[in-house]
Parts: structure tokens; sequence; C-alpha cells
């Protein structure tokens, strides 16, 4: 190791621009073979470096979710970030940082911003899907204009950079130094387990435990698996059998670390049991997301956020409230009915967790969710899945009551709203860009249309205007509602990484309580059909049923 204070020798490559290194709804996801072509990787780091022109002497924090080609690039990334005059860099064990955790880091050691290599739910292993998202220096990811320079530079990079360093050894925590460059090697869970304590009730939660309760966390071998057994686990007692596939794998063990019903069968499985745990939980890829089910019971992610509204003083982090919500337009109306009874306000914002960051930046909402089983707060800038399960265990702690039992008094008193997301596959873009812009075109001309047994009372193509610094983002998202207040939803996805996936979301509102025990498949079924017809999905893209029910 080299321990004089001088300065590295760079090296510069020439290349070749790539023109598909747009970033979707949340960082650059491509395949790991799209990804490892000659200098792609590195051009785009390099563009992102360059926008955003790093202070010499700055500090970045750099981790990811374990996946298939993590460890590569994270070397290749330092050696860039010290190129480009970082002199400090704040690196996770092994390369591994949860994306909240990341996200912490930034925030608490005043990072001058992160890169995280992740590619969240998407599936792992050589074949599978990498990424990379870049975080600002609040913690949160690049805004719209940063991510539209950062493409506008992939367009123009014809060299990159690259400190000379000896491949580094990331297995060990503590600082090593190379010439002017400080490498600090981070326990990836301390930080993040000190922040949790503060939020949370650990006694209340681990005497619950105590008590007899079981909750069974999946970390689905992505990277939440050794924050749980820290925390869940070794702190708060749950029992070894409850804490399952916690080690991270490039491949995720063949899982798919989607936490939703379909990719986790076997949870919900379990909690049909009879001897269901009191809470199941499980989270993605890079622990962000968060699933939780209980007994006989899978809470919908839009009704989770207006729950732990309604419930948020119970938890210390929690005990003033907070000054506002918001919610991914997508995401069920549940939580604007709790906002609106505790007189404050709830913000609808564009799908990608972005879009809260200046939100919370500028202490007008405090909590935030959205429909893809991501839920967070103002403790951190992305989504939290540990933090999700862990505010849930304080709020079933402290109310001493089971979670569908929670669930049926907060539907008593404010309706339920019956959820659901169908996904179509779509193997041509062109396509789905086509249905798009079909339905964009047609919307103002929905209204009046009849579907099922109402009326459509207005429709519009979602353009939002961030109340904080006035940016606006257009198309958004088509909205068609109802005249008994049922809504449609219709966008493309922006994180696959072939074809086009068509999201449709489907909500009901129910007011009455003899009317909240319904199968959600039956009672959406009917405007499930409706939103295939209007959008004309099989004239756009030939027969189609959903590939994909959430
Ligand atoms: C999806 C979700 C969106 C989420 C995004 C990133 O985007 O719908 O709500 O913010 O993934 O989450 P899209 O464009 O495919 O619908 V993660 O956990 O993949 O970073
Ligand atoms: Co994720």
């Amino acid at each position: 190791m080299n321990t004089e204070s001088t300065s590295l020798r760079t090296r510069t490559v020439a290349c070749t621009p790539y023109a598909d290194q747009r970033m979707g709804t949340a960082g650059l996801r491509r395949k790991v073979a799209v990804l490892r072509q000659p200098h792609y990787l590195e051009s785009f780091i390099q563009a992102v470096l360059d926008t955003l022109s790093l202070r010499q002497g700055a500090s970045l924090v750099i981790g990811g979710d374990g996946r298939f080609f993590n460890d590569v690039a994270i070397q290749t990334i330092i050696r860039m970030a010290a190129a480009a005059g970082a002199t400090h860099l704040i690196v996770g064990r092994d390369g591994l940082l949860s994306t909240p955790a990341a996200s912490n880091l930034i925030r608490t050691r005043r990072a001058d911003g992160g890169f995280l290599l992740t590619a969240s739910h998407n599936p792992g292993g050589p074949s599978g899907d990498f990424g990379v998202k870049f975080n600002m220096p609040t913690g949160g990811q690049a805004p719209e204009q940063v991510t539209d320079a950062v493409f506008e530079a992939t367009k123009r990079i014809h060299a990159y950079h690259l400190a000379d360093l000896p491949l580094l050894d990331l297995a060990r925590t503590g600082v090593q130094r190379h010439g002017q460059l400080t490498v600090e090697i981070v326990d990836p869970v301390d930080a993040y387990q000190q922040l949790m304590e503060k939020l949370f009730d650990f006694e209340r939660i681990a005497h619950w435990i105590r008590s007899g309760h079981r909750v069974v966390f999946d970390g689905m071998h992505g990277i939440t698996g050794p924050y749980a057994q820290r925390i869940l686990g070794e702190a708060l007692g749950v029992s070894p059998e409850g804490l399952m596939h916690t080690r991270p794998l490039p491949d995720f063990g063949g899982l798919h670390p989607d936490p939703n019903p379909v990719d986790c069968r076997h949870l919900v499985d379990l909690c049909a049991l009879p001897t269901a745990p009191d809470l199941a939980a499980a989270s993605d890829g890079d622990g962000d997301r968060n699933m939780i089910l209980g007994p006989a019971f899978m809470l919908s992610p839009g009704d989770s956020v207006a729950m732990l509204l309604a419930n948020a003083r119970l938890a210390p982090g929690y005990r003033y409230g907070v000054p506002g919500v918001a919610r991914s337009m997508p995401t069920s109306r549940a939580v604007d009915r709790v906002a609106a009874q505790l007189g404050i306000p709830c913000f609808e914002t564009p799908t990608g967790w972005r879009y809260f960051c200046n939100l919370l930046e500028a202490n007008r909402i405090g909590l935030c969710g959205e429909e893809s089983f991501g839920t967070g707060s103002s403790h951190t800038r992305e989504k939290d899945g540990l933090w999700a399960v862990l505010f849930w265990m304080n709020v079933l702690a402290a109310r001493e009551i089971s979670l569908p039992a929670l669930a049926a008094s907060h539907w008593r008193e404010h309706g339920r709203h019956y959820y659901q997301r169908h996904d179509y596959e779509i193997p041509d873009a062109a396509r789905g860009a086509a249905l798009m812009e079909e339905l964009r075109r047609t919307a103002p001309q929905l209204v009046g249309r009849r579907a099922g047994d109402a009326c459509i009372s207005w429709a519009d193509d979602f353009c939002y205007r961030d109340p904080v610094d006035g940016s606006e983002s257009a198309h958004q998202g088509v909205r068609v509602v109802l005249d008994d207040d049922s809504r449609i939803v219709f966008r493309l996805s922006g994180t696959g990484t072939a074809g086009a996936t068509l999201r449709v979301y489907l909500e009901r509102y129910e007011p009455d309580p003899a009317r909240h025990a319904l199968d959600t498949t039956a009672v959406l079924a009917a405007l499930g059909r409706e939103a295939a017809s209007l959008a004309r999905i099989t004239a756009h893209a030939g027969p189609a049923a959903p590939t994909m029910i959430v």
C-alpha cells in the first residue's frame, strides 16, 4: 500500500459514444451483456462525472446490491472517481450497501454524492440485469434535469479517465491510502442500524417478539440479509428460522428478488396456514422495497402508507406527526383520505422516488409511498424496505393488534381502496409507445364514454409541476377517472431492459364495511376489461392477457 500523499497517475482511454445511455425511472439498467461491452460502463460513468464536475477533494459513497458484475464495476468506478478528483471514497465492505443505507451514508457523511450499483428487483446473474444510479449530496437520486444532462453528455464522450490503482481489497473495514486518495471501507449495517434505533422503539418491539409474536423475513439473497440478521435477529430477537435467504448472492440464488405476491408466493402460502406468523415480509435486490403480510392477509402497498400515516405517532421518530405526505400518481388514493382527516397536504408525484426528494428536502412531507412496494420517509432519500418492516413491527407491538384486524378497523373508518396493477409485456417497444401515444391523444375525448356501470368523468395525460422548484415533468401517465370514483392509470415502465411493459393500475373505492372482505381480483375484473378495451391493447399488441398481476 502506498501511503505517500502524492497525486495519482491517471490514464486516458479513447472511446466512441453509445447512443442508448438514457437513464430510466431509477438509473441506467441494462442486460449484463450490454453493460460489459467495451467502454460501455466507463462512458456512462464519465458522462456522470463530467456533468457533475466534482470539486477537487470530493467525497463519494460507493456500494451495490452484490449482484453479478458488482465486484468488477466497483473497481472501475473507484478508479474513475479518483481520476475525476474525488479524494475520499466511502465504500461498503465487499462492495455492498443497500440503497437506503447508501443514501443515509451520503447524508450523514456529507458526501458529494454516491454511485449505487443495482438493478433493484430485476433478475441478476450473468444473463440478468445490472445497473447504476447516481445520487446527489442530499442522498436522493439525480433529478430529471441532471439525468437529461448526463444523457446529452453520453452522446459526446470520446475519452474517459482512470486513476492508476491496484485492485483494491474491499473485504476488510478500515482506511486505505493510495497517494492523495483515501478509501474508507465501512461496515454496511452500522450507520443504518443506528438510524433505525433512533426512529423505532426497539425495546417495545423486542418485548413483542419475546412475548411470542413470530416474524418471518425473506432477504431473497439480495442485499437486506445482513441488515435483517443484525437488526431483526441480533437486536430484536427474531429467531434464526424466521430469517430466510439472508446471504447476498451474485445471482440471488436463482430467486427473483421482487417482493410481490407472484415472486414471493411461498410467503403468501405460509401466511395462509393456521401456523402463519404474525408478520411476514420480504425485500428486493437492493433493499428499498417491502412486502408485508400477516395471517391470511397481504397488505397492499397503497394501504400500507395510509395505515402507517394513521399510526405514525406510535413510533418515536414520528411522534410529532409529519408535515405532509406524498404518493406517486398511480398509487391508490387511500393515503389521501388519512391526510385529509389529519389536515395535512398530500402531494401526487410522477412514478419514481426521485420526485419525492424536493418535497422531503423542503420538509413539505415526512412520509411517502409508491404502489410498487415502496415506502419511505424523511429519514433518508430513498425508499426503504427494512425501515417499513420495523415501522410495522413498532405499530403492531404498540397497538397490540394483529395486522388483519388493524387493516379491517382502518377500512371501517376510511373505506377500502381495492387496488391492483396489471402488467402487459409487449415484445416490440415501438408498439408499446404507439399505444401510449394514442391514449394520450384520445384521453380528452374519453369523457362521457360509458365504462361498465359508470361513465368516464375526466381523463388526462399527467403533467407534474414540482411545487418546490417549479420544474415540469410531462407525459407521466394517462389517468382515467369514472363517476363512481374508480380510476384507471396507464403508463409504460421505465426500468425494464427489453421490449415494453405497459402498466395498468386499477382502483375502486368501497365505503361500505359489509363489502370490505371481497376478493380484489373479482372486484376489479370488470374495470380491468374496460381498461384493456380503452387502450385497445389487443389491437396494438396482439391478443393480450396481463402477464403479471400484483
Ligand atoms: C418501477 C416502479 C416505481 C419504482 C421504480 C424503481 O418503475 O413502478 O414505482 O420507483 O420501479 O424502483 P417502472 O418505471 O418500471 O414502473 V426500484 O426498487 O426498481 O429501484
Ligand atoms: Co429496489
